[in-house]
C-alpha cells in the first residue's frame, strides 16, 4: 500500500443483493461512493450475508451478486482505486460479528426500525439474523477502522448503534476501534416510491410499479414515471409533508440534472404535471442510459468480474486481520 493511501481516512459501505438495485440505492448511496473515492480509502461492499436474514432463492442471490458487482463498476466506481468485494468471502466479518453479538444489547437490538419493519413484512421468519443484523453491520464498519459511512437516511440508526457497540467495547478494553460517522447526502438521501411517496423505494418492493431498477428499459422507465402519484394542485412545489410525490419527483429532477428546486418551480411554473412527469422520465433514462449498457457489457464478461472480486476479498482480508487479531487478544483468546 502506498503511503498515501494510509494517511487517507477511511470509508465502508454495503448494499445488500437482495434485489434488483434501484434509483434509490443509486442516487441515495452509489452516486456518492464514486464522488468520495479519489479522496478517502474506500471499501465497498456487496453483503451477501446480511441479505439472508430474509428468505433468498439460492440461484436468485448468486445472480444478483454477480450483476451488483457489475453495476458498482459501471455506476463508476473504479476497482483500482477501490476495494470491492462480497462479504462472505472475508470470514473476519462473521468472526468479529460473534463477538460483538455479546457487546450488542436485546433492548438496543429491539428499537432498530429496520428491524420492526422487516418482521412486520416477514411475519413468517422473525429470524435471529434479522434481530442482529445491526451487530453484522457493525462488524463490517468497525473491522477497517472506518471513519465515514455514506448511506441513506435509513441506515442513521445503524450507524449510531455501531458507535454504541465500538464505545462499549472500547470502554472495557481501551481504544481498539475508531468511532465510524454517517455521511448522509443532501439532495436524494431519500428516494420515495413513485406510487405511494410516503414510503421509500426500496429493492424488495413489492409493488415494481413505485420502483425504477437501474437496468431497466427506457421505455419501462418513461412508463412509470408517466403513472408517478402526485396531487390534486397542478403546482410543480417543493413541500415534502402537503405534496409528497410532486417533491419526491423534484429531488429526482434535481440530482439527475444538476438543477435547483427554485430553478425546477420556475422551468415547470404555469405548466401541467403531464409535461414535468415526462422531462423527469427522461432525464432519468439518460442517467440511467450509460450505467445499463455498461453493466451488461461487463455482466457478460464473467472472468473480468471474477478476477475483480478475488482481489478484493484479498485486499480486504489483508486489511481486516490485523484488528481481529487485536480483539481476539484483547477479550482473553489463546493467540493461535
Ligand atoms: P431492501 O429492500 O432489501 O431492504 P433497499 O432497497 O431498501 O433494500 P438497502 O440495500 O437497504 O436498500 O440500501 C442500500 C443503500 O442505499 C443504503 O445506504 C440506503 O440508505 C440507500 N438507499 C436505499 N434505498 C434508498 C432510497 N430510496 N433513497 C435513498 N437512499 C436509499
Ligand atoms: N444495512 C445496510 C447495508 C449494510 C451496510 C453495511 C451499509 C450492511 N453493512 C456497512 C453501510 C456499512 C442496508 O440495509 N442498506
Amino acid at each position: 500500500m502506498d503511503e498515501k493511501a494510509i494517511e487517507k481516512k477511511t470509508i465502508f459501505s454495503g448494499i445488500q443483493p437482495s434485489g434488483e438495485l434501484t434509483l434509490g440505492s443509486y442516487l441515495g448511496a452509489i452516486k456518492n461512493w464514486v464522488e468520495l473515492s479519489d479522496t478517502y480509502n474506500c471499501y465497498y461492499c456487496i453483503v451477501d450475508m446480511h441479505a439472508i436474514t430474509v428468505r433468498q432463492n439460492p440461484s436468485d442471490l448468486r445472480r444478483r451478486t454477480l450483476h451488483q458487482l457489475a453495476q458498482y463498476i459501471a455506476c463508476g466506481l473504479d476497482p483500482m482505486k477501490n476495494t470491492i468485494f462480497i462479504q462472505s468471502h472475508v470470514p473476519a466479518h462473521a468472526e468479529l460479528a460473534w463477538v460483538l453479538n455479546c457487546y450488542t444489547m436485546f433492548g438496543e437490538l429491539s428499537r432498530m426500525t429496520q428491524f420492526k419493519d422487516k418482521s412486520a413484512k416477514n411475519a413468517d421468519n422473525i429470524n435471529a439474523g434479522l434481530f442482529t443484523y445491526p451487530a453484522l453491520m457493525a462488524a463490517d464498519i468497525l473491522l477497517y477502522q472506518t471513519d465515514l459511512v455514506p448511506v441513506g437516511e435509513d441506515q442513521k440508526q445503524h450507524v449510531e448503534i455501531t458507535r454504541d457497540i465500538a464505545q462499549r467495547f472500547n470502554g472495557v478494553y481501551g481504544e481498539v476501534f475508531r468511532l465510524p460517522e454517517p455521511y448522509i447526502p443532501k439532495v436524494g438521501a431519500r428516494i420515495m416510491s413513485l406510487t405511494s411517496p410516503e414510503n421509500k423505494m426500496s429493492k424488495s418492493d413489492k409493488d415494481p410499479g413505485g420502483c425504477i431498477y437501474i437496468m431497466q428499459s427506457p421505455d419501462d422507465i418513461t412508463r412509470c414515471f408517466k403513472r408517478a402519484v402526485t396531487d390534486c394542485e397542478t403546482c410543480v412545489r417543493f413541500d415534502p409533508s402537503d405534496k409528497p410525490g410532486v417533491s419526491n419527483l423534484m429531488q429526482i429532477y434535481s440530482v439527475a440534472t444538476g438543477a435547483s428546486f427554485g430553478e425546477i418551480e420556475k422551468e415547470f411554473e404555469g405548466k401541467g404535471y403531464g409535461d414535468f412527469k415526462v422531462k423527469v422520465g427522461e432525464s432519468v433514462v439518460e442517467l440511467l442510459r450509460p450505467i445499463r449498457e455498461e453493466a451488461e457489457r461487463l455482466i457478460a464478461d464473467k472472468t473480468y468480474l471474477e478476477s475483480i472480486y478475488k482481489e478484493g476479498a484479498e485486499k480486504a482480508s489483508r486489511a481486516s486481520a490485523k484488528i481481529l487479531r487485536k480483539v481476539y487478544k484483547k477479550i482473553g483468546f489463546v493467540e493461535r
